[in-house]
């Protein structure tokens, strides 16, 4: 029992430094995007990046035609 704790916690911690990776990477490429930096990637912007481009619409989850950082980082989800 005490060794299932024990690799249930080193799997949180593998997996929280995988999620810092992650928010460093989208938030590298979300300010390289955002070439106003006004906070969102509107469609403009996004053709920068053929894959951001690309996934643009599915990204855009509220469809109004611009990516807050929450809806970039499903490009790496
Ligand atoms: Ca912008
Ligand atoms: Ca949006």
């Amino acid at each position: 029992m005490k060794k299932l704790a024990l690799a249930f916690a080193a799997g949180l911690a593998v997996s929280a430094a995988q999620v810092w990776a992650d928010e460093a990477a989208v938030d590298t490429q979300f300010k390289a995007l955002d070439a106003d930096q006004n906070g969102v990637i509107t469609e403009q912007e996004a053709t920068q990046a053929p894959e951001v481009a690309k996934a643009f619409k599915k990204l855009d989850v509220n469809k109004d035609g611009q990516l807050t950082k929450e809806e970039f980082a499903g490009l790496f989800a």
